[in-house]
């Protein structure tokens, strides 16, 4: 098809592509950002292989060795650009309240003026020239199963390739999702640059960035906008921005359309099946790093003969009311992007068994022949190793300096289809009904192993008052408490407190027509002893609190009330195959009245941060717990 369309940047549009809006914007952004041609991805292994062996070519990608890791490849960042950068992402609605007092703001006018068009006194947009001497890739993808109603397309528009490959492996991408999209549809516009471009003969470096970032989101127009990183989930868009920040704005909105909205959660999705085959749906909620993707893939342990657990998703979850009344989940990604280091075959064999061909890794470390390792592959390291940022490493010179040999947050990167527990499920368009949420955060104190919320109500209290110590998995100081509601602190892409009414909207919609809403429980796997360790086993054990909770679903496992709930009893768990103590499960599962006392008063602070619009059923519910604890 020949058009003016079609001439300058454009010339290289294929036949297939029929949307007319599309094909404008890539020439847009293409003259914006002067790109030196533009790619489009059809997302064929072909292509795949292409791109694989350019970035080799290049220097960001190194082969590993294809006997002991076939097709599989090693990437290193920039030691600078390791993790998501929080501090410098935005929420550019058109009202500050509407971003809330949790999200970095500015007008959309603003923040236009400096990447887009330019500043009154002539300072010129971050975006203009930024690709020069760079590929610009067009990588449309599709959120969720091709063409289910509970998925949306994207188009990311990048000048990576390390990019363009990871979006293969992590979405639905390619021709597929422009058969979707037609001639007409709707799409989210990501633009994606590292903002590093390149002079005529400038030589490249292995992991272009810049140190000025700019991670941005206008939920109004629905569009994001990424410069200066080119890791994880600051540059590949679907994930976080889209499937996280404007996707949770999108469940709102749908309110207005349809009474009811959905729900986009920082959330994996898990099958749990009984030996006697009855299945259950579970969506559980933690913050990055903290172990969503073992979970959703826990193999149970001994003396769980005939329970089996399969993965419908590890990180994210978009879930919808159907016809029923029940919600339906499903996973929007079609990959892994998770966390590397402690990773094994006792903390997760079945991610293990997915890592054996098919990786991108980075920020891992090198063996010498030619295979990864991180900290907590092995008992013991390797005598020598390549670390992540390509120095030599051994064992004596960690002890020495306290280097690792892998970053904290280096991450693999792998399609669903690697994993050998993969539910029949994960790619049904209509998803899985969900029978239990799960929220958890990371606490060394307070918060007890499990508990069951007794209404929804306080369920979302206990979802909106989670803390959780931080992690390696955004840049800035670990293992801290901050609040983190939901798990969507850093995810939320409107005003929190407008967030919490959604949820409890959502309950009330759906009590309201009969239906039978999902459980709420309230889990921490990670209290410590006196002696700093961890007390509860976790990992495949967890399987323990899982049956427990399938068996309430169920009307038949018992527990004790507490003041926020039920809890199980130590008679109440299967211990079969695991020598726990009553005095340790004591220690798990206690409530200790002055630590709680202390706890509320963070919740207050939190709901005073909260204030505009804060639901006046939370603060009510805290009053109710207060009471039943002064009791
Ligand atoms: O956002 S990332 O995809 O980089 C990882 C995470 O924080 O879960
Ligand atoms: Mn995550």
């Amino acid at each position: 098809m020949n058009s003016p369309l079609r001439e300058g940047p454009l010339k290289s549009v294929p036949a297939y592509v029929r949307h007319a809006r599309l094909i404008a914007w890539v020439g847009e952004i293409a003259a914006l950002t002067e790109a030196a041609d533009v790619v489009w991805c059809d997302g064929t292994q072909a292509e795949y292989e292409r791109l694989c062996a350019l970035l080799v070519s290049q220097g960001t990608l190194m082969k590993l060795n294809p006997e002991l890791r076939p097709n599989s490849y090693l990437a290193r960042s920039a030691p600078s650009d390791v993790a998501r950068v929080e501090d410098r992402t935005f929420i550019c609605s058109q009202r500050k309240e509407d971003a809330g007092p949790t999200n970095h703001w500015m007008t959309p006018a603003e923040m236009r003026a400096l990447l887009q068009t330019g500043k009154a006194d002539g300072t010129p947009p971050l975006f203009r020239g930024a690709m020069k001497g760079r590929t610009m890739y067009v990588v449309p993808f599709s959120m969720g199963p091709l063409g289910s109603p509970i998925a949306h397309i994207g188009v990311e528009l990048t000048d990576s390739p390390y990019v363009a490959l990871s979006m293969r492996t992590m979405t639905r991408m390619g021709r597929g999702a422009l058969d979707v999209l037609g001639a007409d549809g709707d799409f989210v516009p990501c633009v994606h640059t590292v903002g590093a471009p390149l002079q005529p003969g400038q030589k490249d470096v292995s992991w272009p960035c810049n140190d000025t970032k700019y991670i941005v989101h206008y939920p109004e127009t629905r569009e994001i906008w990424s410069y200066g990183s080119g890791y994880g989930g600051n540059a590949l868009l679907g994930k976080k921005c889209f499937a996280l920040r404007i996707a949770s704005t999108m469940g709102r909105h749908a309110v207005a359309q349809d009474g009811r909205g959905w729900l986009a959660e920082h959330m994996l999705i898990l099958g749990v099946t009984s030996p006697e085959g009855k299945k259950s749906h579970i969506a559980a909620a933690f913050p990055s790093a903290c172990g969503k993707t073992n979970f959703s893939m826990l193999v149970p342990p001994a003396g769980f003969n005939g329970w089996k657990v399969t993965t419908i998703g590890d990180d994210i979850a978009w879930i919808k009311p159907g016809a029923d009344g029940r919600l339906y989940a499903i996973n929007p990604e079609a990959g892994y992007f998770g966390v590397a280091p402690g990773t094994n075959d006792h903390t997760n064999p079945n991610c293990m068994a997915s890592l054996k061909r098919d990786v991108v890794f980075t920020n891992v470390a090198l063996t010498d022949d030619g295979d990864v390792w991180w900290e907590g592959m092995t008992d013991a390291p390797p005598a020598h190793l390549i670390d992540w940022q390509g120095r030599d490493w051994t064992p004596a010179i960690a002890q020495l300096t306290g280097a690792k040999a892998a970053h904290p947050n280096s991450r693999v990167t792998v399609a669903a289809t690697n994993n050998p527990v993969l539910d029949p499920e994960w790619d049904n368009p209509a998803g899985v009904a969900i029978d239990a949420f799960i929220f958890g955060g990371r606490r060394s104190t307070t918060v007890p192993l499990v508990t069951e919320a007794r209404t929804w109500a306080e369920g979302v209290y206990m979802a909106a008052t989670m803390g959780s110590e931080t992690t390696a998995a955004a840049a800035g100081q670990q293992g801290v408490v901050r609040r983190d509601p939901f798990a969507m602190l850093p995810f939320t892409g409107y005003n929190m407190a407008d967030y919490f009414q959604h949820w409890l909207n959502l309950g009330d919609k759906l009590a309201a027509e009969g239906a039978k809403l999902p459980r709420i429980y309230c889990v921490n796997w990670f209290r410590k002893g006196a002696d700093g360790k961890f007390v509860w086993p976790g990992y495949g054990e967890n399987m323990r609190v899982l049956e427990w909770m399938v068996g309430r679903v169920e009307g038949r496992a018992s527990g004790a009330e507490n003041v926020f709930g039920t809890s199980p009893r130590y008679e109440d768990l299967r211990w079969d195959g695991l020598a726990f103590t009553p005095e340790q499960y004591a220690s798990v599962i206690g409530i200790d009245r002055a630590a709680w006392q202390q706890e509320l008063v963070l919740h207050t602070e939190l709901f005073k941060t909260l204030e505009y619009h804060l639901p006046a059923e939370l603060p009510a519910t805290k009053a109710r717990i207060e009471a039943l604890l002064a009791g």
